[in-house]
């Protein structure tokens, strides 16, 4: 064993080359399989998953890679725990870029979006992820797209998918139908032409059914706090009353809704939501001549027609009391109703009742490149579901994509041949309208466990196996996204697809990834020429490094700037640690060293399970620098590079199987485990700074970090420190008993 030490040493030299080392791991780990999920039911599952990404034409960067590196470093750490663990990866195929691509270039989007999961697919690997990509899933796969459309037929049935009439944005000189984003300044984004409303028939699911339990549901989730507000803001639980007003001089009455009742005695004007002007944020209106009564006092009151009344909340009418309510004074004072401010009357009229703003979910989108909507439309028998045995229903490939105004699948000559309707059997047209793209990462993480299932979605067995989901990991925009798969995982559950036992949440602990941004301290964008790829770090710096540096940069959760120094700096890390492997060991150890090592085992397990990836690299270089100092023995040794595997898999498994002579692969390996009776040390480690850098550290007792004279002493005789102090005048020494001492040259 010996032996094969001090060869190995002589062989890697002692500089750190990662181009020796990533490869060869990488295709001895594919090899071996060591990532594959196991089929065994021995220890806790844990499911940990990444919000799968949309494969987009510009390559990913650094910043798309911090929550994959936070979640494979929790998938090694639990497997070296003994946990069961799947963590799967795959494609949001589908989505408007690409046919926006295609019609620009001319290039299919299957293959543009094919071509660029390949560049992502070698990006992650490149990274040294420990994806299972058995489970590899592909939203634009029609065995993947089968079972979105077999999703919608049970959401129809169940009566939760209904058609209705709803504007979108329409450009009147493409013809074509426009998503929010774009739409600039209420312009047509590609030709200019003034956007107009249109009236299309559309489907939509009913998410707000399901309203409360959304609501409801978050009390049981391990969710940061802000993620949670958004989904209660986006559903918007409203409790007021439903207050009748009679119209004087007719029969006709209007309910208003309000939400402080109180007021009524002080209203002055009813308003009711007008069709015109509705996007100006100006507060505009007209009367209608006529007036309304009030039930409690009988004052005769104006009614308005006004565009600040929204016509699909509430009851779209409201009783304006400008004494109390900020709009209703701007719109008064504006048209000079009057202001009448009067005390809250304990009598409170009207009907109990919740309004929510959430609204039924628009699924709808009139464009090629989605899931098609399994619908046929009879003229007798109307909207009928395409039966089981007929899906999928395939996207036709004879498209044109250039918008003529509906779906270009609409033109397409195969897509309605032979069409009947599945109850009278009369000649029928299919729905050319495909799915929002949600619709398909509303589900996607419950076909991973199942992901070649050819009868279910995914069986019921491999769903109470590995779900709910115990880790996810992701950020951005997902308010929706969250909202959605929680209400999808509802209804399934409520089906009786998803066993009891396992919940009707679908994501038990979430966290989203601060944004890193470019150097400038803004967003990573082709714009601001900052963006950095891995395909720039890791040839030059190696993967473990690009990890250690993402993860290093500051606590997870928060926006940081990309620093190339601070990329060097992690680099010089790894370097130290295999210089210290690549040393000829100690035969005992310090009692220092001992218990520095199981306060840093406990500090590294516990900072793992919460998040603080940071914190745990930061004591294993304080571990490193120690054992640097004062040496250890093959078994500190054989614990450095256990600590280290999650976070630098390469480096760890060279330095375990080549080195320390250990069994491939230190993945497979166990965490250690700390002693508490070790930890507790009457020793303490100081950190010496000069002009603010650490520059060396001393292990000294309690007593002694507590006196400055001593400390100062230690200091001028260590070495490191000495080398830094020599020849110079100190001018001041900055001393935090217990914990540092900084000399100012
Ligand atoms: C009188 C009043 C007095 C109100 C007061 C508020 C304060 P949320 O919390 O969002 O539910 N409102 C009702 N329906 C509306 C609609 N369709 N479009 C625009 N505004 C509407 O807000 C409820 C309050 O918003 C209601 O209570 C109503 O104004 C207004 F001191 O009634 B309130
Ligand atoms: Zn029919």
């Amino acid at each position: 064993m010996y032996a094969k030490v001090i060869k190995l040493t002589n062989m890697n030299g002692i500089k750190y080359d990662h181009t020796k080392i990533e490869k060869k791991w990488q295709e001895k780990w594919e090899e071996e399989g060591i990532y594959k999920t196991p089929k065994s039911s021995d220890g806790k599952k844990n499911y940990i998953l990444d919000m799968f990404p949309y494969p987009s034409g510009a390559t990913m960067h650094v910043g798309h890679l911090e929550g994959y590196v936070g979640t494979d470093i929790l998938s090694r750490y639990y497997r070296m725990k003994g946990d069961r663990v799947f963590h799967p990866m795959g494609w949001d195929a589908f989505g408007l870029p690409a046919e926006n691509y295609a019609i620009k270039t001319g290039i299919h989007p299957d293959k543009s979006t094919h071509d660029n999961i390949k560049t992502f697919k070698r990006q992650l690997e490149a990274s040294g992820l420990s994806y299972d990509w058995d489970n590899e899933i592909d939203t634009s796969n029609p065995e993947f797209y089968r079972w979105t459309q077999w999703i919608f037929i049970l959401l129809y049935k169940k009566g939760l998918a209904y058609k209705k009439k709803s504007p979108v944005n329409w450009c009147p000189k493409d013809e074509t139908v426009l998503a929010n984003e774009q739409v600039v300044d209420g312009c047509c984004e590609r030709c200019g032409t003034e956007v107009v409303q249109k009236e299309l028939d559309q489907w939509f699911l009913k998410i707000t059914d399901y309203a409360d339990r959304l609501i409801s549901g978050l009390e049981k989730i391990n969710w940061p706090e802000e993620v949670k507000i958004q989904q209660r803001n986006w559903i918007g639980r409203s409790e007021g009353r439903n207050i009748e007003f009679s119209v004087d001089g007719s029969d006709k009455k209007i309910k208003v809704f309000t939400t402080r009742p109180d007021t009524l005695n002080s209203a002055t004007f009813l308003a009711v939501a007008s069709k015109d002007n509705k996007d100006l944020k100006e507060k505009l209106g007209r009367p209608t001549g006529d007036y309304a009564i009030n039930p409690l006092n009988g004052e005769r009151l104006p009614i308005w027609e006004t565009n600040y009344v929204d016509s699909s909340y509430g009851t779209g009418a409201i009783m304006g009391v400008p004494a109390y309510d900020d709009r209703d004074r701007e719109f008064s004072t504006k048209y000079h109703i009057d202001i009448v401010e009067r005390p809250f009357t304990k009598e409170i009229l009207g009907e109990k009742i919740i309004h929510y703003h959430l609204r039924d979910w628009l699924i709808s989108r009139q464009r090629y490149w989605g899931c098609p909507i399994p619908m046929i439309h009879c003229d007798e028998c109307g909207w009928q579901p395409v039966p089981d045995n007929d899906l999928p229903v395939l996207l036709p490939s004879d498209v044109d994509f250039l918008p003529h105004g509906e779906s270009p699948i609409a033109r397409s000559k195969t897509f309605q041949k032979d069409v009947t309707c599945p109850k009278c059997g009369k000649a029928a047209r299919r729905e050319v309208d495909t799915m929002d793209t949600y619709v398909d990462s509303s589900w996607y993480f419950i076909r991973f466990v199942d992901s070649k299932n050819k009868s279910e979605f995914a069986s019921k067995e491999a769903i109470k196996s590995w779900l709910p989901v115990n880790n996810y990991v992701g950020g951005g925009h997902v308010v929706q996204h969250l909202l959605f798969a929680r209400f999808f995982w509802k209804v399934f559950y409520d089906e009786g697809l998803i066993d009891e036992s396992v919940g009707d949440e679908p994501f038990l602990k979430l966290r989203a990834p601060g944004w890193i941004l470019g150097s400038d301290s803004r967003k990573m964008s082709k714009r601001w020429g900052n963006v950095i790829t891995p395909d720039e770090i890791i040839p030059k710096f190696g993967a473990d490094t690009l990890r250690v540096y993402e993860m290093f940069m500051g606590p997870f959760d928060v926006m940081k700037p990309w620093s190339t120094a601070g990329v060097e700096g992690s680099n010089r890390f790894l370097g130290k640690v295999w210089r210290l492997f690549n040393k000829k060991p100690g035969e005992k150890i310090k009692k220092e060293i001992l218990s520095k090592l199981h306060q840093t085992i406990k500090k590294v397990t516990e900072d793992i399970e919460e998040y603080k990836f940071n914190t745990a690299i930061s004591s294993l270089m304080e571990l490193t620098n120690s054992v640097t100092e004062y040496g250890a023995d093959r078994e500190t040794l054989k614990s450095l590079a256990l600590l280290l595997a999650p976070f630098a898999p390469h480096l760890a498994e060279e330095v375990w199987v080549e080195v320390l002579g250990q069994p491939f692969s230190i993945h497979k390996a166990d965490w250690p485990k700390y002693d508490d009776s070790k930890i507790a040390s009457d020793t303490v480690t100081m950190v010496i700074q000069i002009n603010g850098k650490v520059r060396s550290q001393l292990i000294v007792s309690n007593k002694q970090s507590t006196i400055q004279g001593d400390i100062e002493t230690l200091s001028r005789k260590d070495e490191n420190a000495a080398k830094w102090l020599k020849g110079h005048d100190i001018k001041k020494v900055i001393f935090v008993p217990g914990k540092l001492i900084n000399f100012v040259i």
